[in-house]
């Protein structure tokens, strides 16, 4: 098997009696502190502070991992293998700017860092993201996957026009050599426009044949590979949203009888999330379209595999879970929020169509519910600020997306505040780490079990990984839990659970030691 192109990271040891190492494994005692609250008759608050004893149990091997992505030859799956080689072998390229040499900005894991705590002299330390438990590194991912075009990688590169020219020149040879497995085209579910480059397809209209077709695709390159796991991410294009009819996809044994009939409604993409499951492999959808309807996510939670969801939430949307968090825990109100995109690429071509546009309105108009909901000072029951989504296609700007937006709010006695962002850049640029960072997280979730009250043994955590929230416009979270889109409170989740899983408290930036020491 392939010797890996990373170094290896020592994995930390935290000297505390409630951490354990063995071997293979850490094994964390960890007490969940939280606060019920309840309203009494007489609307006083009934305020118990609960604890909630944890373990946690983390397998310490990094495994062989494969990426398969479907929509492999589009903007993002061909940006992703350009970049992941150029990273691999270190290739630097030269533009008007001067030399660049390659990085993973842009992915939380590999980019990002986090406060593990304090050194003697009281001041923050800082480790790598990817330092607080062992996590898979992007050169040493084995990529594949499917796409409706047949085009190699190095030409879907050069369709995509992304990278500049010197580093494309560069890693052309490489990416000649691979070439996306045949897919599934059902043109329903995409616009027309996309017609003429489905040139790659698995024959026949058969749903429940195209299933099985999947499952060998995966199995087959599990095996060729000496791979210990696979996880597949959708990097597709947006498709429409299907109905949810009941007998067809709302539960588990409908939807499998559904597919069986080739039932129309039954969209590409829940045949890849069915595909995965069956093969207990977890799959991310990162476009909007609802490919978990409910047949799906049971089969999920009944078989135990992860699955996350669901659209990259790259730049707008990401600004937005960070502005409107802001403003609303400062007190003030927005009112008005109009954001507008335009862009060149083929996602926009795709996104010009009203059905699939209305999936992206969908995901990225939801995304303040939870900052709104959490005011009642300044939004009664029910009320909502006006929030407007328009994009537009416009082929001149290619794949460097503009986005603006207006934030209007109320502020201090009647006045109003208006905030305008223009925001440019390639969006491909900004969407390929979160497909590594939802990679590699759910990875390491697949290594990480939990025991608390009465379970007998160790357990893998719910299937629908709301873990992801932070890489997702419209998180999937499990079935009657409360969405979060607020991005620090997105982030805090991941970094206090990593932590919890080597025994240490939640982060918390009260610095006593520096006010009462
Ligand atoms: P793209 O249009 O360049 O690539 C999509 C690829 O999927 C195409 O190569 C197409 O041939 C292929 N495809 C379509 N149906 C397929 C099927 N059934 N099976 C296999 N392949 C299929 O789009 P791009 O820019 O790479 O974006 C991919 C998806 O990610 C889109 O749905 C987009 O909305 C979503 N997204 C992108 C973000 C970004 O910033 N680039 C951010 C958030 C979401
Ligand atoms: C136009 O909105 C195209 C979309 O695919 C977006 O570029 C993509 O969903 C990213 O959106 P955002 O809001 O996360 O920047």
């Amino acid at each position: 098997s392939q010797t890996p192109f990373s170094e290896p990271v020592q994995p930390l040891k935290v000297t505390s009696p409630n951490v354990k190492y063995t071997d293979t494994h850490i094994i964390a005692d960890f007490v969940y502190q939280n606060t019920t609250v309840s309203k009494n008759i007489d609307g006083t608050l009934e305020i118990i502070p609960t604890d909630t004893k944890y373990q946690f149990k983390t397998e310490l091997n990094v495994p062989k991992v494969g990426l398969m992505m479907v929509g492999w030859g589009g903007n993002n799956g061909s940006t992703l293998t350009a970049s992941i080689i150029a990273n691999r072998r270190n290739i630097t390229w030269r533009t008007k700017d001067g030399v660049k040499s390659p990085n993973y900005f842009g992915s939380v894991v590999q980019a990002s860092t986090l406060k593990l705590g304090v050194d003697a002299n009281g001041n923050d330390y800082y480790i790598p993201f990817n330092h607080i438990l062992p996590m898979v590194h992007p050169n040493d991912l084995v990529l594949g996957g499917w796409d409706i075009s047949s085009f190699n990688l190095a030409q879907a590169m050069e369709r995509a026009q992304v990278l500049d020219y010197d580093l494309q020149r560069q890693v052309s040879p490489e990416l000649e050599l691979l070439k996306p497995l045949p897919s599934i085209y059902y043109p329903d579910f995409i616009a027309a426009n996309q017609s003429d480059r489905a040139d790659n397809l698995i024959p026949g209209n058969n749903k429940q044949e195209h299933l099985e077709h999947i499952r060998k695709d995966i199995r087959k390159f599990k095996d060729d590979n000496q791979l210990d796991k696979v996880i597949v991410v959708w990097t597709a294009n947006t498709e429409r949203f299907a109905e949810i009819i009941p007998g067809v996809n709302d539960t588990v044994d409908n939807l499998l009888k559904a597919v069986e009939n080739s039932h129309p409604e039954i969209s590409p993409s829940t045949i890849f999330a069915l595909a995965c499951i069956h093969e207990k492999t977890p799959f991310i959808n990162g476009s909007p379209q609802n490919t978990f309807v409910p047949g799906c996510i049971q089969l999920a939670e009944r078989e135990r595999v992860y699955i996350g969801g669901d659209d990259f939430k790259s730049g707008q949307t990401k600004v937005k879970s960070v502005l409107v968090d802001f403003l609303v825990n400062a007190g003030i109100k927005p009112i008005g929020i109009t954001s507008y995109n335009h862009l060149g690429n083929n996602d926009g071509k795709n996104l010009s169509a009203p059905q699939q546009f209305r999936s992206k309105e969908i995901s990225k108009s939801n995304v303040v519910d939870d900052m709104v909901a959490s005011n009642q000072i300044l939004y009664k029951s029910g009320e909502h600020p006006d929030h407007v989504v328009v994009i537009k296609y416009v082929p001149a700007v290619g794949d460097s997306k503009r986005a603006l937006d207006e934030y209007v709010s109320e502020i201090f006695m009647g006045g109003k505040n208006t905030i305008s962002l223009y925001n440019t850049c390639e969006d491909s640029l900004l969407a390929s780490p979160l497909i590594l960072d939802l990679t590699i997280i759910t990875e390491l979730m697949t290594r990480i079990e939990y025991c608390a009250g009465d379970m007998k043994e160790f357990a893998p955590f719910d299937a629908v990984l709301s873990i992801l929230s932070f890489m997702l416009k419209a998180p999937l979270v499990p079935p009657g839990t409360p969405v979060v889109n607020a991005l620090n409170k997105q982030r805090m989740a991941m970094e206090n659970l990593f932590r919890a899983c080597i025994g240490l408290a939640p982060q918390n930036e009260m610095l006593l030691e520096h006010k009462a020491p």
